[in-house]
């Protein structure tokens, strides 16, 4: 079967998982069972018993799109992880499409897999498809993004981030530069992430409840960039348009963004680095790199590897065992305050 004419990728579907086969077999199949039975408890240590243990799993996964090396690297992890688990993986990329991803989440629910994962692209929206799974009966897994919905219990649990911290980081950064260069007001900028989305509001709001009180600290607007490297470009050039030399700050809530601002910034004479600190979030290779040349002040990091512990608790889902509830990786910040040259390749 080959779902990847249909979607963007998916592997291994077992044979087994077409309805109706087994009711076909009749009377051979009991006879095949038997004799399986039969040859099975004559060896010892055959296989059975392991695979009764962990039973294959079929897991379907709907990514939210490819807007930046995050996702790519995050895309990358879940389905390499899921080779070396064993797990067969039913990969769809919404392309940014809400919609995409409630129609990947009914064919996951069609096809009866053991598990659905998913990176909710947005917070609200999700009560009916989630209400599908769970008469189903299957268990779902967010990855990375949170949901809200209005009934308790849609969702097993959370794998991702902690982004109300980063928010935090990110403002307990600025306020260390700040004090460093002695500056006794600072105007920000903010570029964020899409609209409604988890790492949109948490971002914001750790690094608005961290600067509040500080009275150097104005933001003087915030404008939407949707995790692009485009929007992040256009999104500059407007506020350079508009602010000008004004900016002391960048905040922006991907490395994508910042990518597509800082190429503004230079475009406009501007030194990004010095005239203007630049902060941002994720740690791509890339955008390290800059770092490392000193265009950007500091990235504080949100890891996309996310493959392992996602295999890890669908398996003990399938095996009916209970979960944490929230799983968040560690996380750290890099910044022009360390020496990063020993830093280890960031692998996105
Ligand atoms: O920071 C950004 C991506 O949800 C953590 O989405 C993720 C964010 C990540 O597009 O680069």
């Amino acid at each position: 079967m080959n779902y990847r004419d249909e979607n963007e990728c998916i592997l291994n579907i077992k044979q087994s998982r077409i309805p109706g086969k087994w009711r076909i077999l009749g009377k051979a199949r009991i006879l095949l069972l038997a004799l399986c039975l039969i040859f099975c408890t004559g060896l010892s240590g055959c296989g059975t018993k392991e695979a009764a243990e962990d039973p294959e799993l079929l897991l379907g996964f709907s990514q939210l799109g490819s807007e930046s090396a995050w996702r790519i690297g995050n895309t990358r992890d879940i389905e390499k992880k899921a080779g070396e688990y064993g797990v067969s993986l039913m990969l769809e990329n919404a392309n940014q499409k809400q919609e995409n991803q409630i129609a990947a989440i009914r064919r996951f629910i069609a096809y009866k897999v053991d598990v659905i994962a998913f990176s909710p692209i947005v917070e609200e929206g999700w009560d009916n498809v989630l209400k599908e799974a769970k008469e189903a009966g299957i268990p779902v897994i967010l990855v990375d993004r949170d949901v809200n919905t209005k009934e308790e219990g849609l969702t097993t649990c959370l794998i991702g981030a902690d982004f109300y911290k980063e928010g935090v980081m990110a403002g307990e950064y600025l306020i260390r530069k700040t004090n460093a260069l002695g500056k006794d007001h600072v105007k920000i900028v903010e570029i964020t992430g899409t609209e409604d989305s988890t790492p949109m509001r948490q971002r914001q709001a750790g690094f608005m409840d961290t600067i509040r009180s500080d009275s150097r600290m104005e933001v003087i607007t915030s404008v939407n960039g949707d995790f692009l490297k485009s929007r992040g470009a256009e999104c500059m050039r407007e506020l350079l348009k508009t602010y000008g030399n004004e900016i002391d700050v960048v905040y922006s809530h991907n490395d994508e963004m910042t990518l597509g601002a800082l190429a503004e910034i230079e475009k406009a004479g501007l030194t990004p680095g010095k005239d203007i600190i630049i902060i941002s979030i994720d740690g791509g290779q890339d955008a390290i790199n800059v770092l490392k040349e000193g265009k950007i002040n500091c990235i504080v990091e949100c890891t996309p590897m996310l493959g392992s512990t996602l295999m890890e608790t669908a398996q003990k889902l399938k095996r009916g065992e209970t979960v944490d509830k929230l799983i968040h990786p560690e996380e750290r910040y890099f910044s022009d305050e360390q020496d990063l040259t020993n830093l280890e390749p960031r692998g996105y």
